[in-house]
Order: C-alpha cells, then structure tokens, then sequence
C-alpha cells in the first residue's frame, strides 16, 4: 500500500469521473525510450530535427529512418503493469477518459478501450495531400519515398510540432478536463502543449490532481498529490486502494 492523502482515499472511493493523461513515461518500463531523458530518443536528435513539417520536407529519408526505427523498437515490446492498471480504473470507474500523448498504442494493446491519442498512432500512415490512410509496411530500401496514389509524400500518421492535433480527439480530451472530479498526470514531462495544459485545467475545473512521475516537473508544485517513483509500480497500488 502506499500512503495517500485523505480526499484521495475518499475519491478513490467515490468518484464517478476520472481522466488520466499519460505520456513516455508510462511506457518506459516496457523498454520504450522516453523523448528526453538521458537515453531518450532525442539525446541523439534535436525534435526540431525530425519531429515536424519542414524536417520531412527537407529530409524525407531522415526521418523515415527515424519512424522506422522506432516502429522496430515497438515490435518487440509489450505493455507493462502500467497499463494494465488503467484498463481496471476503466471498468471501474462509470466515466473514465485515458487521454495519451504516447503513439506507440501501447493502452489498446494492454486492452484499454477509450484511448483518446493526442498526437497519434506510429503505426499508421497517411498521405500529406490527401490525408488517406495507409497501413502496413514501407520500404524504404528501394530507395524511393512512398507515395500516394494522387502523388502526394506518404508520413506517418503522427502530429510533428507546428501541427494542430486531430480536432474530436482533442475535443473529447477537453470535454474530459471540463468534468473530471479526479485527474492523473502519468509519466508526462508536462512541456508539450496543448496536453501539458490539460491538468492544470482539470484542476480549474475543480479536479483533485495526482501526479505519477519519477522526478518532480514543471507541474509538481501545482498538484495536489505527488506521488513518485515508477508509474508500473505506483499504479496498481492505486488500483488495489480502488478496489479494496
Ligand atoms: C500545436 C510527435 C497548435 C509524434 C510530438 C511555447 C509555449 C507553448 C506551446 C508552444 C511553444 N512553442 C511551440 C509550442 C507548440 C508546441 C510545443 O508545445 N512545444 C513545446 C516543446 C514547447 N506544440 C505543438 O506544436 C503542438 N501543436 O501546438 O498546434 C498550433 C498549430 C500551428 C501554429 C501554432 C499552434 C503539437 C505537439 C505534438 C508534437 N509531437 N510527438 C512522435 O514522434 O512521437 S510530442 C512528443 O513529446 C511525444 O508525442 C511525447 O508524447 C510528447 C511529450 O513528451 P512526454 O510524453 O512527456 O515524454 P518525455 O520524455 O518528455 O517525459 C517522460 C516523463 O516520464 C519524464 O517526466 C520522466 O521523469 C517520466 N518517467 C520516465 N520513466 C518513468 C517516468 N514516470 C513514471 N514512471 C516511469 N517509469
Ligand atoms: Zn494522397
């Protein structure tokens, strides 16, 4: 068990509408890197450099590599108690929304059922002029970029930075903020906006904010419960507290 504040305790108990937004995170004891710790993806690469719009102009290839890559790291890992432990808030809470800015799909795999994902599924792709979707492999070793049938470059289905996230995503994700009596922020660095805004609002809002982080963020002194220390071990604990 771990030791909570009371009107945590109490909404655990009681509480009928409940948000969590998670972010690298929750997916680094599945050996997912994180963007910006030591080893996270980004240590090597500046997200300016691959994570937008002109980086894929200016260097399709480059940033193929970079999403293939990470797709290849995605093959071979699996959810971890972390995520196990939201798909039980979501069958025991009446109205749970789990809100992600992780596009590794990770919350579908482990059986969580209404992911709202904020920037994204690396999985998918689609084409830059006509938006249509394309699943499955790309080949990047015949040394031409993909393309869609009506000519335009195919990307992956991802929001890079300077991009407006999916709109009903993004509305259901307010929708959530605006009503939540409890609100989680898990394994989120809290910097990237507009999800790194969400807390703050649920708490507004009038939501009890938790925060599950390893370190303290810029979010941390605005919380009303830190707890810390690793999301796959904090999160059943919170379950069986749920539960009990
Ligand atoms: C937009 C792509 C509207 C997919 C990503 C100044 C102020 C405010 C905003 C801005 C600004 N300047 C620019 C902006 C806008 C910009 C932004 O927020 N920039 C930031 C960097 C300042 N945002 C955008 O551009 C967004 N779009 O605003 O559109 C618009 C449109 C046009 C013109 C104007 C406005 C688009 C944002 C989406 C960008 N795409 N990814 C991909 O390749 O993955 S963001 C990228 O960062 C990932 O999606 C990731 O999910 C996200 C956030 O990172 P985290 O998930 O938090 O991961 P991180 O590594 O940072 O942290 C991990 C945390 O876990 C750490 O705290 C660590 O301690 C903790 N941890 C580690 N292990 C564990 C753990 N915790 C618990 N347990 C563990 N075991
Ligand atoms: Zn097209």
């Amino acid at each position: 068990m771990i030791d909570i504040p009371t009107e945590f305790a109490r909404l655990l108990k009681s509480a009928t509408r409940v948000a969590v937004l998670t972010g690298a995170g929750i997916s680094a004891e599945s050996g997912v890197p994180t963007f910006r710790g030591e080893e996270g993806l980004w240590s090597k690469f500046r997200p300016e450099e691959l994570a937008t719009v002109d980086a894929f102009m200016r260097n399709p290839k480059l940033v193929w590599e970079w999403y293939l890559h990470r797709r290849e790291l995605m093959s071979s890992v699996s959810p971890n108690p972390g995520h196990h432990a939201l798909v039980e808030m979501e069958k025991h809470f009446k109205d749970f929304t789990l809100i992600t800015q992780n596009v590794d799909g990770l919350h579908r795999m482990a059986g969580s059922k209404n992911v709202l994902e904020l920037h994204g599924n690396i999985s998918m792709n689609k084409c830059f002029d006509c938006g249509k979707s394309y699943s499955g492999e790309i080949d990047l070793e015949s040394g031409h970029l993909p393309l869609c049938e009506c000519g335009g470059k195919i990307r992956p289905d991802v929001v890079w930075f300077g991009e407006l996230l999916p709109a009903r995503v993004l509305n259901d994700a307010f929708d959530a903020v605006a009503r939540t009596e409890l609100f989680f922020s898990v394994g989120t660095s809290a910097l990237v906006h507009p999800a790194a805004s969400m807390p703050l609002a649920a708490k507004r809002n009038g939501a009890y904010l938790v925060e599950v982080n390893l370190d303290p963020t810029p979010l941390t002194p605005y919380v009303d419960c830190m707890l810390r220390g690793k999301s796959g071990g904090i999160l059943p604990r919170i379950v069986e507290m749920m539960k009990a």
